[in-house]
């Protein structure tokens, strides 16, 4: 496979044929190698949740029109994906969860190493959460809005609706959600719903199945939405922050150390271990002390809120110990590819597990918990600097590629950059754009890579389209990280790619704000969990206008998914209202009766519909067709 084929980015491009010599297998070659993929699994029609089986559908119709115990293709898609819904929303919400039980402890005066660094936010949060919080001690807002948070996985009525979830979204859409029975009332009970209901010999009927699926989304929705606000408490709301990303960020003279997965309780307390540990770090000869790095979603916490930055997005996290300049690489939970161990056995680097429940063979195992957080991350610092002593410099290959970016837009970001145009009233200037026309339209770019298409390659292409057309963008996860490695996080990205009309409206906002020019041509929100910031700032903008969600020209874009969160993530976006383009061919296409629904019943019931399409171009052109489609609908 060459290596165009693999990456758009340049610094993969210099690695991956480095590998190939020393006889590294990455991600590409393994992917490679598993063709041809199995066609049933591609379909979805294969089925694998009882033991009288495997089962699998034939797609011709000329073997086996049902499994063993009856079911058709209809029911065996629908299961199977519903589940990946599932597992979607327990990653996302156990990470919520992890996140609200700290605050608990901070509340209680339990977590010595976690403090509320945004006041102001947690005491918004308490206010939308109904929860009173004038003139009560920080301390026990902290405690209350846990407690509410936490409630969302324990309540047992089923007729009462999760509170974030509730406090969320506009007073229409939660009025349609529980009307059709798909507005979660206990994340947790949801997910185990769909565990039961895709068991054998329960729920047979498709359409049942994804409408119990889609409240597995919005229990997504509601994991998330509590993990963002509630670290923003914690750890601080983002503001934009000026940083650099891809590989040549990893510097030969300083003890490397990358964060990587999702969470930001141990990342940050790295972060604050390492600025005091640079002493050490030189004492060991690392001129530069410490430089801590990021990757995946954890990388986009850390950049966001401390201007950490990026090494890598998710399928290019093996290249980044390929540069031999790697000292640790410090994974918490999420999207840590298992192959990183046998790369690290062919270099000095230590890669570290911290969560009880995601351990990889061969990784050095500490244990990280919430109240002796400092202890582990000194322990995982010293492995590093002691790992830098062995490095090899022979081996060392730092590609020398790193792009400016600008991260850190929290929908609390876009407001006060707003402000500065109409103080009194931020989101006018916005409306009024959208209105004239000078903005078409807003698009949310998220999601992973997936070798399945040239990496970076799908969001770039679409990008540059839509910018092209007037599109206003946002990103998050590895989307995220895609503009960022790429330089489209920059003004000079403004100036080169936008239409006339956007890049005038970037200038001005851009320029009112003490930008000297204009905003990002991507505005970076942060991590997966981070996508519910996109919402926050739909939300406000349908309350304003008065209409809900499936009215805006809003549209999201998951190019190049891969995970079961993505699935989740894209599926709330359908519930919500969104047209919500994916660049992979997602495995339902065994189904009919699937493929139909989420693709143009969806629309009927909810307003949003998946969009398929792998071709950038294409996809660009559909994203832009359904935005003016909601143009029209509102008469602008
Ligand atoms: O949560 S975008 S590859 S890192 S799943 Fe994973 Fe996908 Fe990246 Fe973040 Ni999201």
């Amino acid at each position: 496979m060459s290596n165009w084929k693999n990456s758009v980015d340049p610094a993969v491009d210099y690695l991956l044929p480095l590998a190939k010599k020393a006889g590294i297998e990455t991600t590409w070659d393994r992917y490679e190698a598993m063709q041809p993929q199995c066609g049933f699994g591609e379909l979805g029609v294969c089925c694998r949740i009882c033991w009288k089986g495997p089962c699998r559908i034939d797609p011709f119709g000329n073997g086996p029109q049902r499994g063993v115990c009856g079911a058709d293709a209809h029911t065996i898609v629908a299961r199977n994906l519903i589940r990946m819904m599932a597992a979607g929303a327990a990653a996302h919400s156990d990470h919520g969860r992890h996140i609200a039980l700290t605050l608990l402890e901070v509340g209680e005066g339990h977590a010595p190493a976690y403090r509320i660094k945004d006041e102001q936010k947690l005491r918004n949060i308490a206010e939308k959460l109904n929860l009173a919080p004038a003139g009560k001690d920080l301390r026990q807002v902290a405690k209350e809005v846990a407690l509410a948070s936490l409630e969302d996985y324990s309540r047992q009525k089923r007729s009462i609706p999760c509170n974030w979830a509730k406090a969320t979204l506009t007073a229409e859409r939660v009025d349609k959600l529980i009307e059709l029975g798909v507005m979660p009332h206990n994340i947790d009970a949801v997910i185990a719903e769909i565990m039961h209901r895709t068991h054998v010999g329960c729920d047979a009927d498709a359409v049942n199945l994804l409408l119990g699926g889609i409240k597995g989304a919005l229990a997504d929705y509601t994991g998330m939405c509590l993990s963002t606000e509630l670290s923003d408490a914690l750890f601080g709301t983002p503001e934009p922050v000026v940083t650099q990303a891809n590989l040549g960020v990893l510097k030969e003279d300083a003890v490397n150390i990358a964060v990587h997965g999702h969470n930001p309780l141990l990342s940050e307390i790295i972060c604050d271990v390492a600025l005091k540990m640079n002493e050490e770090a030189r004492k060991a000869g690392a001129k530069e002390g410490i430089n801590v790095v990021g990757i995946c979603c954890t990388g986009n916490e850390v950049m966001m809120r401390r201007g950490i930055p990026l090494a890598t997005n998710y399928l290019s996290q093996e290249l980044a110990i390929i540069t031999g300049a790697l000292d640790a690489m410090v994974v918490d939970v999420q999207c840590i590819m298992p192959a990183l161990t046998s790369v690290a056995e062919c270099f000095h680097t230590e890669i570290i597990t911290t969560m009880a429940e995601n351990k990889i063979t061969g990784a050095t195992h500490i244990e990280f918990r919430e109240d002796s957080a400092v202890e582990s991350a000194q322990k995982i610092v010293e492995l590093a600097i002691e790992a830098f002593k062995k490095r090899d410099k022979r081996k060392v290959n730092i590609p020398d590629y790193k792009q400016t970016a600008i991260a850190g837009f929290s929908a609390e970001a876009i407001m006060a950059v707003l402000s500065k145009i109409d103080a009194k009233d931020p989101l006018k200037p916005l409306i009024d754009n959208i209105v004239n026309g000078n903005i078409q339209g807003i698009a949310l770019f998220a999601g992973c890579n997936n070798p399945r298409a040239i990496q970076d390659n799908n969001f770039i292409t679409i990008a540059k389209e839509l910018a092209k057309n007037n599109v206003l963008m946002l990103a998050t996860g590895c989307g995220a990280g895609t503009f960022a490695k790429t330089g489209l996080m920059t003004q000079e990205a403004t100036e080169a790619y936008a239409g006339e009309s956007l890049k005038a409206v970037l200038t001005a906002i851009g320029k009112a704000a003490g930008l000297n020019g204009p905003l990002p041509l991507v505005l970076h929100m942060g991590s997966c969990v981070d996508n519910s910031r996109a919402v926050s700032v739909a939300v406000a903008i349908a309350n304003k206008l008065g209409v809900d969600l499936d009215k805006l020209p809003l549209v999201a874009s998951a190019p190049e998914f891969m995970s079961e969160k993505a699935v989740a993530i894209g599926t709330w976006a359908v519930a919500l209202g969104i047209p919500t383009h994916i660049g992979i061919v997602p495995q339902i296409m065994g189904s009919s009766v699937v493929v139909e629904f989420l693709t143009e019943k969806a629309k009927d019931l909810l307003g949003g519909y998946f969009i398929v399409e792998t071709n950038p171009e294409q996809a660009a052109a559909k994203l832009v067709a359904a935005i003016k489609e909601r143009r029209k609908g509102l008469g602008i």
